[in-house]
């Protein structure tokens, strides 16, 4: 453990946008994550990840529900609120401090958007839902899709039991065109135990709710965020999605959604219908809800056909430049620009008899390989 901490143990305290926090033998934040903290690229006008947040709300400003916009909470959380209050068992690996970046052994960076839920909802900041966006924290591997800082945004809307039905009906939803692009749903299947004394399921339906009142709500979220990449992806009917069941300490029956990308399934997204304990404990016990977090790199990376995830942080205005027009724009295609800035050579020398200038160009080429673009006489 000991080599992998990075952080000095001389520093008795680390400072994240302008609050002090004592560090203990738990400490493992990196001085590379900690200087990225305040660029919090979601709110940079014109950038593809406060593009995708901004489009993404106007999708859902348009349905009937209303949602609370939130997008400045400090990424500095309890560990009570990134994994105790949102029922992750005590000995969930993703506590582990070879995946989670520990401030101190009470305070950790938070490792998704789920961890405002308890306090947003406590709050009662809407009593119908909210959409909150933030950069979150993991040390995870680093590859073309994985990044140690990255944004989610995490959409909850609640409904009042009594009246779950007429309010869910309510909502307008675009039409999704038949057939025209490809859905697999894969829903909540019953499966027979292996003993075949009693039914279980390997994504249930919680005993706190009715089997309609969670088909309901599940309907309602998948119809929702089925209308949200339908409308992200620009009505576009090559795209294809698929629906799978997946496992959230938080959420029962839970999903995954992902997009087909460059060949591949790719998850852009987590939800499910949100565990009724989370709802009572913070005061909303006359309350039923869906809850989804989803990464706004992986959207935006298919949206504008971004290839690699690191692109994100760059500062390079041949980047951020090709996203000016995004309002009058509505589909934007990145066009991949050198990672080195151009530099020419003059070279100049004598030439013994015979010499052809293909001699040069492959001496070039030897020595510089593909980064040399043109050689010229
Ligand atoms: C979560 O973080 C859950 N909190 C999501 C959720 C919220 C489920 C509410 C249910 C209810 P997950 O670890 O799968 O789940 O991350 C969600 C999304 O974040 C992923 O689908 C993916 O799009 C994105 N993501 C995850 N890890 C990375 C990473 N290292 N780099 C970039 N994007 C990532
Ligand atoms: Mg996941």
């Amino acid at each position: 453990m000991t080599s992998l901490r990075r952080f000095s143990t001389a520093a008795r305290q680390v400072s994240i946008l302008g609050r002090q926090f004592e560090t203990d033998n738990l400490t493992n934040v990196s001085e590379s994550v900690l200087t990225r903290i305040p660029r919090r690229l979601h709110k940079i006008p014109n950038h593809p990840i406060a593009i995708v947040k901004a489009r993404i709300e106007a999708y859902f400003h348009k349905t009937n529900s209303r949602y609370a916009v939130l997008d400045s909470m400090s990424p500095a959380v309890s560990v009570a609120d990134n994994f105790d209050r949102l029922l992750i068992a005590p000995d969930h690996s993703s506590r582990s401090p070879s995946d989670t970046y520990y401030i101190n052994k009470d305070t950790v960076l938070r490792c998704h958007t789920s961890a405002h839920q308890h306090e947003v909802l406590a709050s009662k900041a809407s009593d119908t839902g909210y959409l909150l966006t933030a950069d979150v924290y993991r040390r995870d591997e680093i590859d073309l899709s994985h990044y140690p800082i990255f944004h989610q945004m995490e959409g909850i809307r609640i409904f009042d039991k009594k009246s779950l039905l007429s309010e869910s009906a309510s909502d307008v939803f675009e039409p999704l065109p038949k057939g025209s692009y490809k859905f697999w749903h894969t829903m909540c299947t019953k499966v027979i135990d292996s003993t075949g004394l009693s039914n279980t399921s390997t994504n249930p339906i919680q005993p706190a709710h009715s089997q309609s009142d969670s088909e309901i709500v599940g309907a309602h979220l998948k119809r929702s965020l089925e209308g949200m990449v339908w409308e992200l992806f620009g009505h576009d009917k090559n795209l294809q999605i698929r629906w799978i069941e997946a496992f959230f300490p938080f959420t029962s029956p839970s999903w995954e959604m992902e997009v087909y990308y460059q060949g591949k399934w790719l998850e852009v997204l987590g939800c499910g219908v949100m565990q009724q304990k989370i709802l009572d404990d913070t005061g909303n016990s006359d309350k039923i809800g869906w809850a989804f977090g989803l990464g706004l790199e992986r959207i935006a990376m298919v949206m504008f056909g971004i290839p690699d995830i690191r692109l994100f942080w760059s500062q390079d205005p041949r980047f951020l430049s090709q996203f000016d027009s995004h309002e009058t724009k509505p589909v934007i295609t990145f066009q991949p620009y050198s990672k080195y800035p151009s530099c020419y050579k003059d070279v100049s020398f004598w030439c013994p008899d015979g010499f052809h200038d293909n001699d040069m160009f492959e001496v070039v080429r030897d020595v510089a390989g593909d980064l040399a673009e043109d050689v010229a006489l």
